[in-house]
């Protein structure tokens, strides 16, 4: 018997309110066990090909940033093979490929309001037991460049990250910062240092680190500062983000 494909999960009217309230939204399972199981296994196929890495390296257009001990870039790696980001994913593995053109994420992010939807990033971040470093609050409207950035700006955007691993404050969780996105786009975000935090930079009175299981969603505004803070712990932490942007004007739902 052939089973047909699940339905995807799309946005009530309460989630967008809270969406467009909080510039975050946490949906639970946008993923199932087995689309998570060849996520997982693609990243350690890319991980693999990375094992010798001692510093930043591109291969095929997916560029690997080695886990450096202060998480700045062009660093040397903690040790071989250690990672921190692998950018684009999607040209090295079918299974990221697929995931960037996946109907019913798209979907999903259409549910938001947005018109077409189309992934302009994708990206692994892996933070490595006990040295996986944070990422300095920041916005990613700051960092879409050309036609992404002008789609961005005429139509609208979605980010969203997808856990692999169970993610939580003490491995250095995603951190988002509710209700800066209503603040506007600090411009000077570009000479960010990766060994800070940028603390005192956004408001952070609303932080909030969501516990995510394997599969579940933080879909988030362009401009909602977030970042995240070190991996203490023996555990590792993967997750996968991709930016989107619409291509056409926005609907009201
Ligand atoms: O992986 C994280 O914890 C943060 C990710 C992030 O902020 C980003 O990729 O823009």
């Amino acid at each position: 018997m052939t089973q047909s494909p699940r339905a995807p999960r799309l946005l009530r009217d309460t989630e967008r309110a809270q969406y467009a309230a909080d510039g975050y939204l946490v949906v639970r399972g946008v993923l199932d066990a087995g689309e998570v199981e060849a996520l997982q296994r693609a990243t350690d196929e890319l991980c693999a090909l990375a094992k010798d890495f001692v510093s930043d390296t591109k291969v095929r257009d997916v560029f690997f940033e080695v886990q450096s001990a202060s998480g700045r870039k062009r660093e040397s790696a903690v040790e071989p093979g250690a990672l921190r980001k692998i950018t684009g994913p999607s040209k090295g593995s079918a299974v990221f490929a697929q995931l960037r053109r996946d109907a019913r994420l798209l979907a999903l992010v259409a549910s938001s309001g947005l018109v077409r939807p189309r992934v302009v990033v994708d990206q692994v971040n892996l933070k490595h037991p006990r040295n996986g470093t944070g990422f300095p609050y920041h916005q990613d409207a700051a960092f879409l460049h050309g036609d992404a950035q002008r789609d961005l700006r005429a139509h609208g955007g979605l980010n969203l990250v997808i856990a692999l691993d169970p993610a939580d404050a003490e491995n250095g969780g995603f951190c988002v910062l509710g209700g800066t996105h209503t603040q506007g786009l600090m411009r000077d975000q570009h000479g960010y240092d990766t060994s800070t935090t940028n603390e005192g930079v956004f408001d952070e009175s609303r932080k909030l680190i969501p516990a995510l299981a394997p599969g579940d969603a933080v879909l988030f505004h362009p401009l909602l500062a977030h970042g995240s803070g070190v991996n203490r712990s023996s555990r590792r932490r993967r997750l996968v983000t991709l930016w989107t942007v619409g291509s056409g004007a926005p609907s009201a739902h």
